[in-house]
């Protein structure tokens, strides 16, 4: 609910922004819900704190230029929009896809700041990437397309001002190679500059496995809170790339039935439940399409063109990309029974889909705060940087489950604190921008 001082400024942040509609949704969904905090707390508009929290800090564009295995000159945009560090530095993933623009990356990174203030880690907000698709490219190309892309970032970014790290198109590959170039321009083995490093230089066990892991283990407290386990559920996950894997591992660890994965190509339906051995062959070790799943595993079929959500689940995990659970998928969910919504990617399902859910009265895991294990996880490879320590597998996922409880547990206070109970979208969004806002007003007009 948006009344009429916060519908102002909500337009005037609206207009300065033309022609960024992911931007606009991403504000719009979380200034929507802050109704009852501003009226408790009127120093949040007096001080201008709205405008301020969706207003980045800084945004760099540049120009990446490289040369392709054929010798060919190829030319795309490089960009990072540093956030908010009321809470720390900025800190947030990379995304390389030919759909990146900076609208999109604004959106990742204003929710990026909710989310790294959850973690309670002390990070404040970023994202970057560029319109490189690295799809069908060869290593030596994605390895010169990511020398030229951090010969322009490095002077942007550092342990204590910016750390990035992976997101769509951007894993163990791409961050090898952007480190490898930043000690060679900086002279220094700054572990702590970007994270998601291979577990032999620098990163940490468990950083690949922890987004989907924490989804899941999201999605655990979410089923607890309503009575429910995992054991013997159905599950469908979109996407087959980080977060989608490491969310079928879990689940299935647990002892659900995950009967879909997909691409952009399709979904794969596997009622006997995916392999995840074969998953990862295909994706991973052979970065191969999703179809290629279904052509060698007996019984399963491949649908073209067709997201997961029309077979029917108990829980369904969107953990592709942005707006991919539309209204039409929330009735089919719906009309087929399923228990829970929990997000893997960022801003997966859109507002009429939300509203659809949260009408019937289906659990709801917002992203920012069921997807914040990775950028948690991302926090403490940054802690056994500086410490110069490693911790075991066991070590780091224990931390990750016991933060992925505290930020369900704080979402589920805050929604009773503010009259919404069960509202977990609304208990995110206040407790998130509770924590930036009271660190904006103490460091002043700044
Ligand atoms: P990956 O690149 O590893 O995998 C992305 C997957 O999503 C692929 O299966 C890809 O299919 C699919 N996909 C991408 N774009 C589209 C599209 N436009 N339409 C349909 N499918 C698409 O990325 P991640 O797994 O790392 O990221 C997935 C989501 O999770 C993103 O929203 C990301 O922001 C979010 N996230 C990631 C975190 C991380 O730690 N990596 C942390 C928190 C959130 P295809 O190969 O056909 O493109
Ligand atoms: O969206 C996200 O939280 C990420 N892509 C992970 C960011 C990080 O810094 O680990």
């Amino acid at each position: 609910m948006v009344d009429g001082r916060v519908g102002v400024v909500l337009e005037s942040i609206i207009a300065r922004s033309p022609g960024e509609p992911e931007f606009h949704q991403a504000v719009i969904e979380v200034v929507g819900t802050l109704g009852p905090v501003l009226a408790q707390h009127p120093e949040y508009l007096e001080q201008r704190i709205i405008e301020r929290i969706c207003e980045p800090e800084r945004q760099v564009l540049f120009r990446v230029v490289w040369q392709d295995d054929r010798g060919g000159v190829q030319v795309n945009r490089g960009m990072r929009v540093q956030f908010n560090s009321a809470l720390g530095p900025y800190k947030g993933g990379l995304r390389f896809h030919p759909s990146v623009n900076l609208g999109i990356i604004k959106f990742l990174g204003f929710e990026q700041t909710f989310k790294n203030a959850l973690t309670g880690l002390g990070l404040g907000g970023g994202k970057g990437g560029s319109d490189f698709d690295p799809k069908g490219r060869s290593d030596a190309e994605v390895m010169r397309f990511c020398q030229a892309f951090m010969t322009e970032l490095f002077r942007h970014i550092g342990p204590h001002t910016d750390v990035p790290a992976g997101d769509i198109g951007v894993g163990g590959r791409e961050i090898g190679f952007l480190f490898g170039q930043y000690k060679r321009l900086a002279n220094a083995y700054d572990s702590g500059v970007l994270t998601g490093k291979g577990v032999g230089w620098g990163g940490s066990l468990g950083r690949t496995e922890a987004t989907g892991f924490g989804a899941v283990f999201f999605l655990s407290h979410l089923l607890a809170s309503r009575k429910r386990t995992l054991d013997g559920i159905t599950a469908t996950v979109s996407g087959s790339g980080n977060v989608a894997t490491y969310a079928v591992a879990k689940l299935e660890e647990l002892g659900a039935r995950v009967v879909a994965v997909s691409d952009s190509s399709g979904t794969v339906h596997d009622p006997k439940g995916i392999d995840l051995a074969l998953l990862r062959q295909v994706k991973e070790v052979e970065r191969a399409r999703i179809s290629e799943y279904a052509e060698r595993r007996t019984g399963s079929t491949f649908l073209r063109g067709a997201r997961p959500w029309s077979i029917p689940c108990d829980v369904a995990l969107p953990c592709a990309t942005q707006n991919e659970l539309d209204e039409q998928d929330a009735k089919t969910l719906i009309a087929n029974g399923c228990l829970a919504v929990v997000e893997g990617a960022n801003m997966p399902s859109t507002a009429g889909a939300i509203a659809l859910l949260q009408q019937a009265r289906v659990a709801f895991g917002p992203a920012k705060a069921a997807n914040a294990g990775g950028v948690a996880t991302s926090g403490l490879e940054m802690q056994q940087n500086a410490s110069r320590e490693r911790w075991t597998f066991e070590q780091t996922v224990g931390r990750l489950a016991g933060i992925m409880q505290d930020i369900h547990q704080t979402c589920e206070a805050t929604a009773d604190e503010y009259g919404a109970p069960g509202d977990l979208l609304l208990g995110a969004n206040i407790a998130g921008f509770r924590q930036v806002a009271d660190a904006m007003l103490a460091h002043g007009v700044v």
